[in-house]
């Protein structure tokens, strides 16, 4: 089964919105598979965003990313890493669309709440990066025969 790494970055924690953000997933009928909140070394920060390392925003992006407790998650389901991203929305949350995470709670690049892998390659590397194998958990919910045909 897909699974997508999720994580609620500083901005969504300071704000209170951990709960909203998760409700989102689990209400769409996603699968959480594995949770934890961390302070972000700045070794995990860079090698999370090493595809980033010669932007202008590498810098500040890892600050950010290390200045607070941050949830780092993983989600099943099929489909999960593309249908993520969508119920994320945009990266510039002023041009993301209402509806999304980033469209309706977010207005600044630098403070958009929350990270989605953005391909199954990219997700498996991000699950090995955050999380051992013992810290996630298999199981089915017993609401799946109503989520599934
Ligand atoms: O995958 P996603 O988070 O939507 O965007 P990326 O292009 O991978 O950039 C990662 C992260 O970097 C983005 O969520 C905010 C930040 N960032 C930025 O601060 N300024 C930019 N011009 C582009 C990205
Ligand atoms: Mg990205």
């Amino acid at each position: 089964m897909e699974r997508t790494f999720l994580a609620i970055k500083p901005d969504g924690v300071q704000r209170g919105l951990v709960g909203e953000i998760i409700r989102r997933f689990e209400e769409k009928g996603f699968t959480l598979v594995g949770l934890k909140l961390l302070k972000v070394s700045q070794e995990l920060a860079q090698e999370h965003y090493d595809v980033h390392r010669e932007r202008p925003f590498f810098a500040g992006l890892v600050d950010f990313i290390t200045s607070g407790p941050v949830v780092g998650m993983v989600w099943e389901g099929e489909g999960v890493v593309a249908s993520a991203r969508k119920i994320i929305g945009a990266t510039n949350p002023l041009s993301a669309e209402p509806g999304t995470i980033r469209g309706d709670l977010g207005i600044n690049i630098g403070r958009n709440l929350i990270h989605g892998s953005d391909a199954v390659e990219t997700a498996q590397r991000e699950v090995s990066l955050w999380f051992k194998e013992e810290e996630l958990v298999s199981w089915q919910p017993t609401i799946t025969p109503w989520l599934h045909e």
